[in-house]
C-alpha cells in the first residue's frame, strides 16, 4: 500500500469504528429505555394464586399498586437463595419506611417441603417485608412458567434431593409488568434508588 492508500484506510477504519461505537451507545440507551417493555417484558409475569407464609391466599391482583421484587427459590438451598434474600433484605432495609411502598416475594419451587410454616420459620431470618409464597405443585409450576423460571428436582447421592433453579430477582412495576432483572450486585443504595423510581 502506498502512504495515501494507507491513510485512507486508516480514516475509513476510524470512521467505521466511530460508527460502531455510536450504534453500541444507541443500543445501550434504547435498551435501558422503552425497548424491552414492548418486547421481551410482556412475556415475564402473569396471574397466580398462592398462599403466603401465614396461609393467606395471595394473587397477582393483591400486588397491584406497588412495584415488587420477586425471587424463586427454596428454603433448603445452601447458598444462592439465602444470599439473594439477604440482599433483598438489605435493599428493603435501606428503603426505611418506604419499604411499605413495595412488595418483596420469595416464591418456592419446592412446595413439597416448603409449607407455609416452614417458609415462615425460614423468613424470620430476613427482612419482615418479605412474603414467602407456596402452593400446590401445579400452581407453582404455573407461576414459574409465567415468570420463565426453570426449576428441577435433583436427587442427592446421600439421599434426599436439592433443586436446580433460575436465580434472578425480577423487578416488576406497580401494574405487574416486568421492568428488569434487579441486580443485587450493585450497591444497596443503587438498588434502592432504582426501586424508588417505580413507586
Ligand atoms: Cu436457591
Amino acid at each position: 500500500m502506498n502512504p495515501r492508500t494507507t491513510r485512507l484506510v486508516l480514516i475509513i477504519s476510524a470512521f467505521l469504528a466511530g460508527l460502531v461505537l455510536c450504534f453500541t451507545v444507541i443500543l445501550l440507551v434504547s435498551g435501558r429505555g422503552g425497548m424491552p417493555i414492548t418486547t421481551a417484558n410482556a412475556a415475564i409475569g402473569g396471574s397466580f394464586k398462592l398462599n403466603d407464609q401465614n396461609g393467606k391466599a395471595i394473587t397477582d391482583q393483591d400486588l397491584k399498586g406497588k412495584p415488587f421484587l420477586v425471587f424463586f427459590g427454596f428454603t433448603h438451598c445452601p447458598d444462592v437463595c439465602p444470599t439473594a434474600l439477604f440482599d433483598m433484605s438489605e435493599v428493603l432495609n435501606r428503603l426505611g419506611p418506604d419499604a411499605d411502598k413495595v412488595n418483596a416475594l420469595f416464591i418456592t419451587v419446592d412446595p413439597e417441603r416448603d409449607t407455609p410454616a416452614v417458609i415462615k420459620d425460614y423468613l424470620s431470618s430476613f427482612d419482615p417485608h418479605l412474603s414467602g409464597l407456596t402452593g400446590d405443585p401445579a400452581a407453582i409450576a404455573a407461576v414459574a412458567k409465567a415468570y420463565r423460571v426453570y426449576f428441577e428436582k435433583v436427587p442427592l447421592d446421600q439421599g434426599g434431593y436439592t433443586m436446580d433453579h433460575t436465580a434472578i430477582v425480577y423487578l416488576m412495576d406497580k401494574t405487574g409488568r416486568f421492568v428488569s432483572p434487579c441486580s443485587l450486585a450493585r450497591t444497596t443504595d443503587a438498588a434502592a434508588a432504582d426501586l424508588r423510581r417505580y413507586f
